[in-house]
């Protein structure tokens, strides 16, 4: 996809959304990997304002836009019902889409690029870092809360809007397969990384094989769980939405619960370049792992707490690999802001997979607390 230019938008992209007012600024926000975010803001003539969350979906990588989209505005709607009966508030409680102004759920331009735009959920933040560990056991309460809504979703119906996300047996296959293609001559490099992955093989299996036995249940689930991807009230502090559904998706529990930790469990960012301070925490991996079953009330089966540190190790070697497997491959998959980027990132996942190896026995005692 091309970079993106904020005149252009503003004049073939905004106008096509059913925006109210007059647009007044147009700026670029967030920092996910994956989709161009921009903020714009409208007012009308009364003086308010309305504000907008306007995406250009990647569609390199989520590869049916309309199938994405009939996703998430059904998933939407379904939240929207349960929100409703609550008594909450639908405009900052879940995403809502607003269509083009011929009532599509986005649109394409002549560049073959694809927009959606989401309204805007207002005094809201979402953070790159775990800041507390209050802040960190509230999110995870929300992403138990938000499986536990999906229970009843009729999973059938959902695309699966990239195949094998979290299959780690695949992304294994594929990490092997960019090693042994090395387009862009890296893997020299990077030996030491790549020794970490192969040496890991057999573990990758457990939760696939585990599904596949039945031993695990199959539910509908987030998958992208990082703590940016929740909204946060500004004033009150309390979670107020999960956003980024483009992944939910058939998966386990032990995915979203895998992923938040391996964002959040640590002592520092996921692109950190000194990695004496990228370090495991015990104690965010506690605080997030209570607020998970306790949002999931009570549905998680005795396996999956067990699984927990499994889930949590597995989403942190899956993720570095991925990353790794982005190096390899010349950094086409995720949005890079400098060189090396994706071999940061995944040196950070490493260190902390070698850390939650050196410290399984005590995420196992902190595990069956919970059981
Ligand atoms: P990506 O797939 O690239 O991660 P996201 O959908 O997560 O894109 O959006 C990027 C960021 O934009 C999020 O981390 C969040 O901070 C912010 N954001 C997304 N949707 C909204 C919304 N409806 N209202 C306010 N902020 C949002
Ligand atoms: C991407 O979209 P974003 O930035 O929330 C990625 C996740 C990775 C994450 C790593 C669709 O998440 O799977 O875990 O980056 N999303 C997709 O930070 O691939
Ligand atoms: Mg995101």
């Amino acid at each position: 996809m091309g970079p993106i230019g904020l005149e252009e938008i503003k004049h073939n992209v905004v106008p096509c959304f059913d925006m109210k007012g007059e647009v007044v600024e147009v700026i670029p926000f967030g920092s996910g990997h994956i989709n161009d975010t921009l903020r714009v803001t409208c007012k009308e003539e009364d003086g308010s304002v309305n504000r907008y969350i306007l995406q250009r979906m990647n569609h390199e990588i989520f590869k049916n836009p309309a199938q994405l989209m009939e996703n998430v505005v059904h998933v939407t709607a379904f939240l929207r019902d349960q929100i409703q009966a609550a008594g909450g508030d639908v405009n900052r409680e879940t995403l809502n889409v607003i269509q083009t102004r011929d009532q599509a759920n986005f649109m394409s331009d002549e560049n073959g690029d694809y927009w959606r735009t989401y309204l805007c959920i207002e005094n809201a933040v979402s953070y790159d870092l775990v800041e507390s560990a209050e802040d960190f056991y509230k999110s995870a309460v929300a992403f138990g809360q938000f499986q536990r809504k999906l229970a009843e979703y009729p999973a059938a119906t959902l695309y699966e809007t990239i195949p094998n996300f979290h299959n780690t047996v695949d992304r294994f296959a594929k990490f092997k397969q960019a090693l042994e293609e090395d387009i862009c001559g890296r893997a020299k490099d990077v030996q030491e990384e790549i020794q970490f992955v192969l040496e890991r093989e057999a573990f990758c299996h457990l939760i696939c094989d585990a599904l596949d036995k039945g031993e695990l249940p199959l539910r509908v689930t987030h998958n992208d769980t990082k703590l940016n991807n929740v909204m946060f009230d500004d004033k009150t502090g309390e979670v107020l939405c999960v956003v980024d559904l483009d992944t939910v998706m058939p998966g386990s529990a032990l995915y979203d619960y895998g992923d938040s930790i391996r964002f959040g469990a640590t002592t520092g960012a996921e692109d950190e370049q000194d990695l004496e301070l990228v370090n495991f925490d015990l104690e965010l991996f506690e605080a997030f792992t209570k607020g998970y079953v306790e949002g999931c009330g009570g549905s998680l089966t005795e396996k999956e707490i067990r699984m927990m540190p499994v889930g949590a190790k597995m989403m942190t070697l899956e993720c570095g690999m991925r990353f790794l497997t982005d190096h390899l491959q010349n950094d086409v998959y995720f949005k890079i802001h400098r060189e090396n980027h994706n071999l940061d990132r995944c040196r950070t996942q490493f260190k902390l997979v070698a850390d939650m190896e050196a410290r399984w026995d005590e995420m196992a005692a902190v595990v069956e607390k919970y059981i």
